[in-house]
C-alpha cells in the first residue's frame, strides 16, 4: 500500500467538482509520478477524526506514513522535497519557486477567492463590495500580467507554484475573469494542458461521481 494518503471529501455538489483543492495535490502527486492512494471524509458531517487532520473541517490533506500535513501550500511543500519535478534544487529558481507559491496563496488567492464566492453566489457584481473586489483582483491581475507574458512558468521550470497559481487561476477563469488578461489566460491553458493536470481533472471528477 502507498505511504501517501490523500484524503478529500467522499461527495461534493456537482459545482465545485473539478475545483475541490485536492486537485492541486493530485496534480503534484502526478507530476512527480509518486505513488498514492485516495482516501475520503464525509462531506455531510465533520467527525473529531477529520478535524484531527484538518482543523478547520476542510479538506485536502495528506499523510506521510506517521506524518499528515494540511493547507494545500504545506503540503506542496512537502511533496517539493520529495521531487525536483515539483521544487528545483538550484538555490535561485527554488527560491522564487517559494515565494510564487505564496503570492499564488498569500496575494493573488486572497483576491480570487472573495470575488469567486460572489460569483458562486450568483452576485451580478452592481453592490459596492462587489465592485471593490472587483478592483482588488483586476489590480493583482494587471501586475500578474506582464510577469507571465515574460515567462513560460513562474520559476526557472514548472513547479508547485505553477500548480497553485494555475489553478488559482483557473477559478477565475470559470467566471470569465480573466478576460482582457491574455498572459494569464494563455498560462491556465498552458499549465492545464499538461498530462498531469488532466489526469488529476479526471480522477476528482470519477471519485465524486462515483458517490452519486
Ligand atoms: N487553505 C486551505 C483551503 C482548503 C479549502 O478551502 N477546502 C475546501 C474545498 S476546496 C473545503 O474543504 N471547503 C469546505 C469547508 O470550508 O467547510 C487549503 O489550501 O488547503
Amino acid at each position: 500500500m502507498a505511504d501517501l494518503v490523500l484524503t478529500t471529501y467522499d461527495w461534493v455538489p456537482e459545482m465545485p467538482r473539478g475545483y475541490v483543492r485536492d486537485l492541486r495535490v493530485r496534480w503534484a502527486l502526478e507530476e512527480a509520478q509518486l505513488s498514492y492512494r485516495v482516501a475520503s471524509t464525509p462531506f455531510r458531517t465533520r467527525e473529531p477524526a477529520h478535524l484531527a487532520h484538518q482543523p478547520f473541517g476542510q479538506v485536502p490533506w495528506l499523510t506521510d506514513g506517521e506524518l499528515s500535513i494540511f493547507e494545500s501550500g504545506a503540503i506542496l511543500l512537502h511533496l517539493g522535497a520529495k521531487s525536483a519535478a515539483l521544487l528545483p534544487s538550484d538555490p535561485q529558481a527554488r527560491s522564487a519557486a517559494i515565494e510564487w507559491l505564496f503570492a499564488a496563496l498569500n496575494s493573488v488567492e486572497m483576491a480570487s477567492l472573495p470575488w469567486s464566492l460572489l460569483k458562486f453566489s450568483g452576485d451580478t457584481g452592481d453592490t459596492p463590495m462587489a465592485k471593490r473586489f472587483d478592483e482588488f483582483l483586476k489590480l493583482r491581475l494587471q501586475r500578474l500580467e506582464p510577469v507571465l507574458a515574460a515567462r513560460e512558468w513562474l520559476a526557472q521550470s514548472f513547479s508547485v507554484a505553477d500548480i497553485l497559481m494555475a489553478d488559482v487561476l483557473r477559478l477565475v477563469d470559470r467566471f470569465d475573469g480573466l478576460d482582457g488578461h491574455r498572459a494569464c489566460k494563455g498560462y491556465v491553458a498552458r499549465a492545464t494542458a499538461r498530462p498531469a493536470f488532466k489526469k488529476a481533472h479526471a480522477d476528482q471528477m470519477a471519485h465524486f461521481a462515483k458517490a452519486d
